[in-house]
This record gives C-alpha cells, structure tokens and sequence, in this order.
C-alpha cells in the first residue's frame, strides 16, 4: 500500500476550538457556557466535516473525471459505530480535538461518548461493509457505499425481570445527527406496482405509485490518504406528503396516508441476520435503494447527458452486491438501459453482467433468498418479465453447454412460482465470491455447486478483513502504543502486516510482561466501564472468557452455557477441588431475532444460569457468568481489547467466516474455536500451537448426519453433559419450573440439528488445556503476542486489495 501522509496539521488546537466555538454560537444557537457534553459533540462534529470537506470535493471529482474504475458497495446494511472518534483520527487532528475540548472545559472522552451510536445493521455482513468503506478510503480508491438510511436501526436490547429479551425501538434520530447531509437536490424517483403495457412495440411500465428517494451522504474519510469518499445512504419520502381534500373533510388519519406509505420504506432495518425474511415491505426496501442508487451512478458519471454512452458503464464502476439483498439491481439495471436508454437485450445484458459481482455471505440454504414469483409481479411486474427472459436465456446458454436437463431444473433462477435471487446473482454477474477460504470451496461443493460446475471461472474468494483503524487504533490504544514502540513506526496502521515485526519480540520476556499489562490494564478499564454501564461488579483477577455475536443456534451459545453449568456443577459437588478451579468470567453479547424462539429461549437460559451462578456463595470467586445487554459496536470496541479467551464455536461448516474471531486475535486473546469459517485461516497463521482447537471437522459433520445423528446418545454418553442438561431441565435456572426450558431441552435431545451435544465432550476437555496455560501467564501473553503478530494478513485493507485483484480490477485514484 503506498502512503499518503496526512497533511501538516490543518489547524492548531486553539483554531479547533475556535471553530468548535463558531459552530456553537451560530449552528447549535448555545453559548460555549450553556454548552453540554451532547452540543460540543455536534459542534465539533461538524467542525470536522468542514475540515473533511475539500478533500470530499476532490474526490469525487478525480472519480467523475479520472479514469479509475469507482466501487459502488450496495447493501443493505451499514454498521457503522460512532463516528465521531474515527473521523478525527482519519483527519489528523485527534490532538487538536483534545486540547480543544479542554479548553472548553470537557474531557475529550464526554464529547466522544455523547455520540448515540447508529445501529444501520445488524452483525457482522453490516459491520464487514463498514470496515470496507472505510479500507477503499484509506487506500484511495473511488468509492461509493449504497444503502438505506433506517429511521429506526437495529433493536434496543434490554432483559426483563425473568431474563427474557425486551426490544425497543431504536429511534436514533431523535437525537441531532451531524454527520448526514440531507440533498433534496439529488433525489430519485422510484415506482412500484401497477402494469406492463405495450406501446410501439415497445414494453412499457406503468407503474401505480412512486416514493421520493433522498440521499442522505456521509463522508468517509481515509485514514491518512487525503481521500473521503462517500456513503449515500436513501431515506423515502413522500411526494403527496399530505392529502388536503381529506383533510378538509376532517379525515385526519386519511390525509397523512400517502406519507406513511411511503415513508414506511426506509422506516425500519429488519433484525433478521443469517435468516431470510419474505415481506413485501422487505423487497420494496431493496428496490428501493438499488434502483435509486443505479440512477444516481449515471447521473454522477454522465452529468447533465440525456442520451449518454452506457456501453461505458462498466468502465466507470463496478457494484459489488453484498448478499443477495440487492440482487434486484441485475433485472433493474437492465429494465433502465432497455426501457429508459433504448438498449437492445444483449447490450443491456453485456454491459449488466461486466458491472455487478456478487458475495455471498452464508452456507444455510434457509438464509438464500427467495422471492414469490406473485409478489415481484405485483410489486415490479416488468422486472419478473426481465427475470423470466434472462431465466431463459440462462436455460438455453445451459442446454448449449450440454448441462443435463434434471441439472438445469435445479437451477432454474425463475421456477415459475419463486425467483432465487442467489442464482439470479451468480448469473447475472462476472464474479462470485465467498468470504474465507472453507466458506468459498463450500459454496463450490456444495450451496452453489452447480453453478461452479456450469461456471468455474466466476468463483473465488475473498476472506474477510477488520478495519485497524476502528478495532486496534482506536479500541486499544494501550496496545496500539505498545505495538507502535516494539516496530519502531506506527505505520502499521495502515499495512497491518508489519505486525509480523513483533514476532521475534515474543521471544523477549520484558515485552511480553508489558503486553501483559496491556491487558490487564484493559481488563480494570472494562470493570470500570461494566460498572458504571451495567452496573457490574466484576472480579478482574479473573479469566475474561468471551463470547459475542448474534444468537443463532449454528453458533453454538447453547455449547458454551451447558459448558458453564457443567463447571459449576463440578465446583458445586466438589469434583473439582477449590485451588484445582480456575477462576473465570464469562462474558456474553446476544441479540436474538424477534421471532426466533429458540434464541430467544437460551438469552433468557443465560440470564438465569447468570442469576444462579452469581449468586451462590459456594462459586464466588471462582465463576461468574454476565449476559450484558444490547451488544453493539461501543461495547465490541471496550470488551474486545479486554477478552483473554475467545469463543468461535459455531458447528464446522456453518459461519461463513465471521470477523470477530479477528478482532479478538488482532487485540490479544487466544481463541477456543472450531475448524470453521475464518477460524481455519487465523489457526493456520497464528500457529496450531496458538490457537484451541476442538471439535468436528465439516467432513465429520457430514458423516455424523448421513450416519443417522442421535444426540441423546451423547447425552448419555458423558456424565458432564447429563448432569448439566438434567439442571437445566430440573428447574434449578427456573425456580423449580420443569418446564420453562422443555422445548430446548427437547430441542438439545430429539434434534439439535448442529451438534451441540456431539461436540460438548471435546469442548469440556480442553477446558483443562486453557486452563493449564492460564496458569503460565508469561506463557499465555507469549501465545496471545504471536496471535496479534500473526493476524495481520486479517485486516479489510488486505480483503480490500484482493477485491480489486480477483474481482474489481480497478486501485487508488492517481
Ligand atoms: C454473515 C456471516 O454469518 C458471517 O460469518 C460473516 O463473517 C459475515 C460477513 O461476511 O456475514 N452473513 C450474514 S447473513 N450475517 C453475517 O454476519
């Protein structure tokens, strides 16, 4: 990566403050006196977009005018944490905001945490978009994000009285929100519904009902590259906001319709994650931000042209699909150069597949999305005709390539009642990828087998990557400094494989002792940050033992707590005795979706083990256990840095890669995990010796399920696991009720569909292992180092990188 150094500071700190001051007065109408914690965060918020500003501006117009292929990354997710922080760092001018803030009279850490974060996403194919918008920045290369900006984000999580999950919705601006500019100069028109009609000869759409597409833009700025690109995220609103005939006729509800309707679309993001969800509001939200994104391409690449030349469309970008959520933009890239520019099919078609790539996110064939044939018709009946006739097109290309018809049925995208947008993306673009090396060769071999098969040379893969900036600089500085001391140079921050530097440092017992106090250094910040959040006491001499991420039963909590309540289980018969226990604190982070009954039912098990465990005097000081509430991306950046032990426990073959698992090798903790997703790859490159391997291989897996899979059989199988089912099942989490936990217990009994039971043995087991490492502390830090010197190659510059490679074809503005 070649570096831009940052200019020479911009402003002094008595400048900053000054401005900060200036937007005060004239922006936010306070005096610097009146001024609270939340008005100078603002103010200075927006003193830092003015400062983004000319960078912003020339940009975009080395995009427009240069000749570097832009990015354009759709997606319906962007999970983009606090803003605030990591502009400034990107900016240069974290010092300047510091001493400025002082002299105001505020500690920097008030104004930064007065940002309510926004929560535009809901784990980790969010967050992914949001670490590679801000890669494309850093490393210059012209970029735009596309997605939709939610009045309400992701759920508010609490736990009620009975460690049930409460959701509230999350209303994030009803706070004033400085980073968006609203442009109701650049808005977009989308319809929906209505009939197709032939006129001239010609098929023409008219539609029955439009909303107004409005770009909100955020900037993006690049660490360090002089470069700040932008992220167009869409809100809808109404064109007849408000019905004066009814009005008039008192018919208040009535009159206000028409605006609900619409504004309806950008309203809300689904909580649905690694699941698929077939609501009409749902596919208008997609076609909604695809449709205005693509016409605000060619407005931006072909200003002011009425009849511009599209055959160069391809030159000018290329979109990345992230998941299938967007897909539609295949059939409405087509339907605007044949129905709007006049293109014959095949030049339409040619110029549609060399734009769009698609990544695929998942291996659960239950979270590819499927359309109902009925429901695109009604809502975009020329897209199902465009679907229906790239269907055939597709079957015919097939039957030339000699496919056997049982085959192409298989693959049919249009099946006549339902269109698989999986397919359709495949087919519809130059590029398939995955996104870690078992994840891509999965989807060969099996989710989209035949596809590869047809078209072997679309596939490849991408792994994942993280930000550094975010997940290191920002969430540890402790060890950020410590890293930036043992390279000699802090340019690690944007070529994270320098990291490998530190290697040859584990080797010296004085480093090592200060990564140690790195971490304990973070572990005390934690205590203090869980107290005053959640009210927690927590022990820090203790083992941190983390386990985050969205509730799903493929990712195995239900492994961890039955694990947890063996362990208690054993200090409480006194099986193990008192100096042989290692004493841990095990952390949990969950959001469930709304509807998902089973993750829901093991939030509120954990709750409960947590309420048992923590209050039993026999355990203290040896377990704890905190289910901590509402998991987000302020919590990933405090507890990650924090964590000593990892938890990737998901059944092999089944997380696709996650990016947790990087961050937590990135920040120093060692993981407990599986041979699955990104895992096999962060145990490959920090070393086996490093790394706590347990459980079924996919293979395994495979066999275990063709062999006839009994779970009760393990359950009898290991006293460990018995004892610990029978708890749960006995009432002691639920005050004696039998059956508060019947259907998970059944669940884990008569199905457990990934395995829980089958891998719960190898899991217990090598609890000892970790433990007896634990016990070594020089030994553990030691391991811990090599797992951040070695995970460099884990940072989304270098994901970033293989994009434009493998897939994009394009690099930095010149
Ligand atoms: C996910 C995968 O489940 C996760 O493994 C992966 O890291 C992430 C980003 O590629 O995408 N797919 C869906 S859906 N949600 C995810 O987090």
């Amino acid at each position: 990566m070649t570096e831009i150094t940052a200019p020479k500071s911009p402003v002094t700190a008595d400048q900053f403050a000054d401005e900060i001051r200036e937007q005060l007065k004239y922006t936010q109408n306070v005096t610097a006196e009146q001024a609270t914690a939340a008005d100078v965060y603002v103010a200075a918020s927006k003193a830092v977009r003015n400062h983004l500003a000319d960078s912003w501006f020339k940009t975009q117009a080395d995009t427009v005018n240069g000749n570097t292929k832009a990015v354009g990354y759709f997606s319906a997710e962007f999970l983009m944490g606090k803003q605030l922080e990591n502009a400034l760092l990107n900016a240069g001018l974290t010092e300047q905001f510091d001493k400025a803030v002082e002299a105001l009279g505020f500690q920097p850490k008030d104004i930064i945490d007065a940002e309510y974060e926004p929560g535009l996403g809901n784990g980790g194919l969010g967050r992914l978009a949001a670490c590679f918008i801000d890669s494309l920045a850093s490393l210059g290369v012209p970029a735009f994000g596309y997605g939709i900006q939610y009045k309400y984000g992701i759920f508010k999580q609490t736990f009620d009285e009975n460690g049930k999950q409460v959701e509230t919705p999350d209303y994030w601006l009803n706070n004033e929100e400085p980073w968006g500019h609203i442009d109701y100069n650049r808005d977009q028109k989308v319809s929906f519904g209505g009939e197709v009609v032939e006129e001239n000869g010609k098929k023409v759409w008219k539609p029955a009902w439009s909303v107004r597409a409005v770009p909100v833009d955020y900037l993006v700025p690049g660490y360090k590259s002089q470069r700040v690109n932008t992220l167009r995220l869409w809100t809808a609103k109404s064109y007849d906001e408000f019905d004066l005939l009814a009005f008039n006729r008192s018919e208040y509800m009535d009159a206000v319709k028409p605006q609900v309707k619409a504004e309806n679309i950008s309203k809300i993001l689904y909580p649905e994650d690694s699941t698929k969800v077939g609501k009409e509001l749902r596919l208008e939200q997609q076609y909604f931000f695809v449709s205005a994104s693509l016409h605000d391409a060619i407005r931006v690449f072909y200003p002011g042209q009425d009849k511009p030349d599209l055959t160069t469309f391809p030159d000018k970008i290329t979109f990345q699909l992230n998941d299938t959520h967007p897909v539609i933009g295949i059939p409405e890239l087509m339907r605007i150069l044949i129905d709007e520019y006049d293109y014959d099919w095949d030049t339409a078609w040619n110029i549609t597949v060399k734009t769009f790539n698609y990544t695929c996110h998942t291996l659960l064939p239950e979270a590819l999305e499927v359309w109902p044939a009925s429901l695109i018709g009604e809502l975009l009946p020329r897209h199902l005709e465009i679907i229906e006739k790239i269907n055939e097109q597709f079957e015919d290309e097939l039957k030339g390539k000699g496919i056997a018809d049982e085959t192409i049925e298989r693959m049919r995208i249009y099946t006549g009642d339902s269109v698989r947008m999986a397919y359709l993306a495949t087919y519809g673009g130059s590029h398939v990828n995955g996104v870690a090396e078992l994840h891509s060769q999965l989807l060969k071999d099996v989710t989209l087998k035949d596809f590869s098969d047809a078209y072997p040379t679309k596939f490849t893969n991408v792994t994942n990557g993280v930000t550094p900036r975010r997940f290191v600089k920002l969430a540890n500085p402790a060890l950020s400094d410590l890293i930036t001391e043992g390279l000699g140079t802090d340019k690690w921050i944007s070529d994270l494989e320098m990291l490998k530097g530190l290697a040859p440092l584990a080797k010296d017992d004085e480093f090592v002792k200060k990564f140690a106090a790195v971490k304990a250094a973070n572990k005390h910040a934690f205590v203090g940050f869980a107290k005053d959040h959640y009210g927690l006491d927590i022990d820090e001499n203790t083992l941190f033992n983390t386990m985050v991420k969205r509730l799903h039963e493929y990712k195995r909590q239900s492994l961890k707590i039955l694990a947890v309540i063996s362990k208690y289980a054993a200090i409480k018969n006194g099986t193990v005795s008192a100096d042989e226990i290692l004493p841990r604190t095990v952390f949990f982070g969950a959001k469930a979706a709304p509807g998902y009954y089973l993750a829901k039912m093991t939030i509120e098990l954990i709750n409960n083990v947590s309420k048992v465990v923590n209050n039993d005097p026999d355990v203290k000081g040896k377990l704890a256990v905190h289910m901590l509430p509402n998991y987000n991306i302020e919590m990933a950046q405090n507890l990650i840095p924090a964590t000593e032990l990892d938890e990737q426990i998901s059944q092999a073959g089944k997380e696709a890669s996650g990016t947790g698992n990087m961050k937590f090798a990135l920040n120093g903790a060692l993981t407990v995990g599986t041979l699955d997703g990104a895992n096999v790859e962060i145990r490959e490159r920090v070393g086996a010796e490093n790394f706590f391997l347990f459980g079924m291989t996919v293979e395994e897996v495979d066999k275990l399920y063709a062999d006839g899979y009994d779970p009760a059989k393990y359950y009898e199988a290991d006293p460990r696991l018995k004892q610990a089912i029978d708890l749960v099942a006995n009432g002691t989490f639920s005050n004696g009720d039998r059956n508060a936990y019947a259907p998970l217990v059944s669940d884990w009994l008569t199905k457990d569909w990934f395995m829980t039971l089958a891998d719960f043995s190898a899991y217990a087991d090598i609890q000892a292992e970790i433990e007896k490492l634990y016990r070594d502390p020089l030994e553990w830090n030691r391991k811990a180092l090599l797992n951040v010197a070695n995970s460099g190659y884990f940072s989304s510059d270098r994901s970033i990188e293989d994009y434009l490679e493998r897939i994009w074809h394009t690099g930095p503005l010149a």
